[in-house]
């Protein structure tokens, strides 16, 4: 007999049930597709028929887990809960098998947890993510896992969040045997099956377990030794909690006390933060009118002008992703230094066993160099990253426009100037686009897709089907100074540098934005930028600052003396043997500039330190989805969470402002605006988006030029 509905089909042969989950496109475990399972095992177990039942999927992954896009809906938890349909499974009165095929995910995989036998496809996945979406797994993870596995490598599985292969699965003892491929296993199945003929079916609330003091021991020191990976994290310490507690109770207080766990995180800001980055990561890749699966050009053959530090990069992101890649430059002997310099890259990941020694092999042999343009007329995608100066890239371009191939894709990397100027001296500037990476540019995720006012969409298609494949998180923005990214980052600087000369110190600056949660101080990150790199963009941009001297002043003067920062082993900081340390005679030029700028020095708050920071920030941010630049608020996110260093667990500095509510964002900047004089008048004034959202209490998410 066989039935099928939207979400399952459902077939006996002989004394077997097999129940596949077909919910397109990733069996969520979504209240539907709950309701047909829970269904299917009335039927299975009402058979006097069926002995054994097979738990499988249609598709080609067994289950992405729980729907996160029911989380805070009532649905969420609707019966049948996914823990409950978990607790079912464990209990069921006959054997069933899980057969696991591409991943099984979060819920997915507790659902096969529960089921009395597992089998796996080679080169199968298997995970517990739910750590990255600020929970921990909530139908049974937490307690069976442990109770399969090693507790400590449970934990650790867990709290990393990362799959484990179909392979480790067998070693660990999580699946009992692998497939070649998913049409072998009827064999497996019935083998398996005949294994457990003389047994009952497994039911873990029957059977006792124990945390042994080597495990409890193991569990406590990953613990501690991860404690500063997991700063403002609640997740993984829930999750040490469930398992070190849960091992040393019966299932049913363990699952009990998981529930409460579960519950803690999932109300948390964090997790609202993490979902909400789960999310805008996957929309930032709708683009309306675009559909990277329509992306016609075909990208064979890519070509870099420059060999500098970024035109390295870049072009090793190709190589890996085994695209033949041609690296342009006038200066012979600093392409010799640039192929060293990807070789030494590629070989350093290879040995670190970040790639294979077969992908390093393919990579190396795709790159090749040249010092002509003509060399490179058959690229389909031509990125320039050269000297950021306009007149210089546009004479690049021009020589582009000159040998490049009619459809060749004509891209460049700059940071900040204006792409519209650069397609302007091109013959085809619906082919021209800003693809912005991020130094390092071979480690960077996060990768600005600038389109200009002419960019084609099939280009523009083409863009960010490339960026999945070169394993970039692409946002889609538009052309202005300094694009999202940096364009934020100008305010949130200024406010630094201004208040080391209110009388705050690098470090305290800096430390409070560490405590934030930032991966680095505005400070210390302009010192590794370069001071001098500064300058130059605050002088391009001087109409933005112009007759307010007071930020800029500090790093004028340092960079007047050759105080360059990092590279010149000082800057704001001195890094005397690479160590960074405060430096007083920074603190007595900013102390002598603030008093020739009638600037009062005080003692500033680490609470003032963080709001005068990031809510100019967020501030910037609605200045520039007001503007169009951005399609919505969780862009902006995407491109602070990955290029930034801004903390993933609080979602970004639009979601930051949206649970920090916009009325007290805005109350924030009046109150700046009020307390800092002049200074506060001219920068603190509030985005008329802001004001006009926080007024109808809505949020940033809200609002979309979608
Ligand atoms: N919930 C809702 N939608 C999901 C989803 C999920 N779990 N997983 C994927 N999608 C959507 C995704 O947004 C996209 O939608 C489409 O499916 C294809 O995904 C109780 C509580 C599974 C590895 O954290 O890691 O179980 O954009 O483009 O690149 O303990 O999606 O097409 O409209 O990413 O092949 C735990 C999250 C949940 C897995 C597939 N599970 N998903 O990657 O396709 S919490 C996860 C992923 C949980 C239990 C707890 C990836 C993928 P759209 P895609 P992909």
């Amino acid at each position: 007999m066989s039935e099928v509905n939207h979400y399952v089909d459902y077939r006996r042969e002989g004394g077997i049930a097999f129940l596949s989950m077909c919910h397109a496109p990733v069996n969520t475990l979504s209240y539907e597709l709950r309701c047909a399972i829970d269904h299917y095992l009335d039927v299975a177990e009402q058979d006097q028929e069926v002995k054994a039942l097979v738990l499988r999927s249609e598709l080609s992954a067994f289950s992405a887990g729980a729907d996160i896009s029911e989380f805070g809906t009532e649905k969420s938890f609707a019966e049948p809960s996914l823990p409950a349909l978990c607790d079912r499974i464990d209990r069921f009165p006959k054997w069933v098998i899980a057969e696991v095929a591409g991943y099984a995910l979060g819920g997915g995989l507790e659902l096969a947890l529960a089921a009395d036998k597992r089998i796996a496809t080679r080169g199968s996945k298997l995970g517990l993510p739910e750590v990255n979406l600020g929970i921990l797994p909530g139908a049974g993870g937490t307690q069976r896992l442990p109770r399969l596995i090693a507790p400590s490598l449970a934990a650790r599985m867990m709290c990393d969040g990362k799959p484990i292969s179909s392979e480790q699965a067998l070693d660990l003892g999580l699946v009992n045997a692998l497939l070649a491929s998913s049409e072998h296993s009827e064999a497996a199945i019935h083998q398996l099956l005949k294994e457990c003929e003389a047994g009952t079916p497994d039911n873990m609330f029957e059977q006792d377990y124990s945390l042994s003091r080597e495990e409890e021991t193991a569990l406590l020191e990953y613990q501690a030794q991860q404690a500063r990976r997991w700063t403002g994290l609640k997740s993984p310490q829930a999750i040490i909690e469930a398992v070190q507690r849960g091992m040393k109770s019966s299932l049913e207080d363990a699952l009990a006390l998981e529930r409460k766990l579960f519950n803690d995180c999932a109300a948390s800001p964090q997790a609202r933060a993490l979902q909400h980055a789960f999310f805008a990561e996957k929309d930032a890749l709708k683009v309306p009118g675009i559909n990277r699966d329509d992306a016609r050009l075909a990208i064979q053959e890519v070509a870099i002008i420059g060999s500098g530090l970024m035109g390295c990069g870049i072009a090793i992101n190709f190589l890996l992703a085994g695209i033949p890649t041609r690296l342009l430059d006038v200066n012979s002997e600093a392409l010799e230094k640039a192929r060293a310099y990807i070789q030494k890259t590629i070989e350093s990941g290879r040995d670190k066993g970040r790639i294979s020694a077969q992908i390093c092999e393919q990579a190396m042999a795709a790159l090749s160099t040249a010092s002509d343009y003509e060399d490179i007329a058959n690229a389909d995608l031509v990125i320039e990253a050269v000297f950021e100066d306009l007149t210089v890239k546009q004479s690049v371009f021009k020589e582009l426009n000159r040998h490049c191939k009619a459809e060749a894709i004509l891209a460049s990397n700059t940071s900040t100037l204006d792409l519209n100027a650069i397609a302007d001296v091109c013959a085809r500037p619906e082919n021209v686009i800003g693809l912005h990476f991020f130094s390092p540019a071979n480690i960077m995720k996060l990768l600005e897709v600038v389109r200009t006012e002419r960019t084609s969409e099939p280009v523009l298609a083409t863009c960010l089907k490339l960026a999945k494949k070169i394993n970039k998180v692409a946002v889609t923005v538009g052309v202005c100074y300094g694009f999202v990214g940096n364009r934020m980052v100008a305010p949130y600087s200024r406010e630094a540098f201004r208040m080391v000369l209110e009388g705050a110190s690098p470090s305290q600056v800096d430390s409070a934005l560490r405590e934030f949660g930032m991966a680095m101080g505005p400070i210390e990150m302009a010192d590794m930028a370069g001071i001098d790199v500064g300058c130059m963009a605050a002088l391009a941009n001087q109409h933005e600052w112009q007759g307010e001297e007071s930020y800029q002043a500090l790093q004028f003067a340092l960079r007047e003396q050759g105080r360059l920062g990092q590279k010149t082993s000082a800057g704001v900081y001195r890094y005397d043997g690479g160590k960074k340390q405060e430096d007083p005679e920074v603190l007595a030029l900013a102390k002598e500039i603030a008093q020739s700028q009638g600037i009062e020095q005080r003692n500033i708050s680490k609470e003032e330190i963080i709001q005068r920071c990031i809510f100019s920030l967020a501030n910037e941010g609605f200045r520039i989805l007001e503007e169009g630049i951005a399609l919505r608020s969780g862009d902006i996110d995407v491109i602070y969470l990955n290029g930034y260093g801004f903390p993933r667990w609080r979602g970004g500095p639009m979601q930051y402002a949206d649970e920090t509510g916009l009325q007290n964002v805005l109350q924030g900047l009046e109150n700046l605006q009020k307390n800092l004089g002049a200074y506060g008048e001219r920068w603190f004034a509030a985005a008329p988006l802001l004001k006009e959202l926080a007024q109808a209490n809505r949020s940033a998410k809200s609002f979309s030029n979608v």
